[in-house]
């Protein structure tokens, strides 16, 4: 007989009248994202504020175009452009201390670079060369992230170990629409508001992933609301308005770093190019799509808000223009030399102690690289790539 067979020895206690256990009101995101530009409130908005995040978004869209044409070159192997989301990118950058670190995705090299990262090292994953390709704790971002919101919880359990050690620093870790999809996703988002963890979450709502548009990745009334069944606070904000991105990113970090625990923000914007330049987006979507979206460029808006109020003139463009042109040269300059790479270091950092499967993986390859040395004596000098 088991226990519950027995008479009068199991009485399940009836459950406690369910009861929210706060009121989700205050978690909900506004109906329509936030803006600044345009409106009354940016004339309280600080002018250096706005030149800086305007020569960043300038900056930023040259090096997109740049890093884009060295995949026609052959230089890169694969660029996911973030044209159109440079808002995002520029602004979730200047947010962060010192101090504070940066989970960025594949899309994400702009906010690295924008961290001040070398622009050079931020594309060494993307050139195929190495692993990363800089040390994560110089400037305190983590490598760029291709597994779709694998570096949510990285970034999650890494604000935690710094909350329990006292440590004044928030993580600010951004995905895609369609990495909300993922159950990292879930995970991050729940630990870190049981843990009420120093984190924001920054997902970039481009439309797409990769084909696969909104629509079909979500029944939710926004990407910001998922936030609500954590029980953090979701905020909607209009992704291509520099001003009200830096600016809700900011409050968001500003609650993290007071103990008031993580937010979700989720940043509207459009993905103007291809997912990478190995995907062809006309199959998917029409140009009237993009057309609408370009006119609502993220640099127009600031260059509209900057001379209306002339804060910026003519003159004042072209120097920033100039500078993105400097850099783009540097850029090109630099991914034009043939790094010296040696193919075996594909199995160094790896493991602390190397398997029997990559020992033997690499005996192989140590055996066909000198084979080819024979064959053609030299040819593994320079590039091997
Ligand atoms: C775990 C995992 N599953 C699938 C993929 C393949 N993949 C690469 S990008 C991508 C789409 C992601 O879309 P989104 O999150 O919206 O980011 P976006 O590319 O638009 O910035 C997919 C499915 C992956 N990288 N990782
Ligand atoms: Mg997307």
């Amino acid at each position: 007989m088991t226990v519950l067979e027995q008479p009068g020895s199991y009485r399940p206690t009836p459950p406690p009248a369910w009861q929210p256990r706060t009121d989700p009101t205050p978690l909900l995101p506004d109906p329509e994202p936030f803006r600044l530009l345009g409106t009354d409130a940016a004339a309280d908005l600080d002018p250096e504020l706005l030149r800086r995040l305007y020569g960043q978004l300038v900056r930023g869209r040259r090096y997109n175009t740049q890093a884009t044409a060295l995949t026609r070159q052959g230089r890169l192997a694969v660029y996911p452009s973030s044209t159109g989301q440079e808002a995002c990118e520029v602004a979730a950058a200047l947010v962060l201390q010192e101090q504070d670190w940066l989970f960025p995705s594949y899309r994400d090299t702009l906010a690295a670079v924008a961290r001040g990262l070398d622009p050079v090292q931020a594309l060494t994953l993307l050139r195929g060369d190495w692993h990363t390709g800089y040390d994560p704790h110089e400037h305190r971002v983590a490598p760029l992230c291709t597994p779709l919101a694998t570096q949510l919880p990285h970034a999650v359990g890494l604000a935690h170990a710094a909350r329990l050690k006292g440590d004044d620093v928030v993580a600010l870790a951004m995905v895609g629409d369609g990495g909300t999809s993922e159950g990292d996703f879930h995970e991050a988002l729940n630990f870190a508001a049981v843990w009420q963890a120093p984190v924001v979450f920054l997902v970039q709502n481009n439309g797409f992933a990769i084909s696969v548009p909104l629509a079909k990745q979500t029944a939710a009334p926004s990407l910001a609301h998922k936030a609500v069944g954590y029980g953090m606070p979701g905020r909607l904000v209009d992704g291509n308005d520099a001003a009200a991105v830096h600016q809700v990113l900011s409050e968001a970090m500003r609650r993290a770093r007071s103990g008031g625990g993580p937010t979700l923000v989720e940043a509207v914007t459009y993905r103007i190019e291809a997912h990478t330049n190995a995907d062809d987006a006309t199959r998917y979507r029409t140009d009237t799509e993009v057309e609408m979206w370009r006119a609502h460029d993220p640099i127009v808006l600031l260059e509209r808000e900057l001379t209306g109020r002339k804060l910026l003139d003519e003159a004042g463009m072209e120097a920033e223009r100039q500078a993105a042109e400097r850099m783009a040269a540097d850029l090109r300059e630099r991914m034009n030399q043939d790094p010296v790479l040696d193919p075996m270091d594909l199995f160094t950092h790896v493991y602390a102690e190397q398997t029997v499967q990559l020992r033997e993986q690499a005996d192989r390859l140590r055996a066909e690289l000198a084979a080819a040395e024979e064959l053609s004596p030299g040819h593994q000098e320079g590039t091997q790539r």
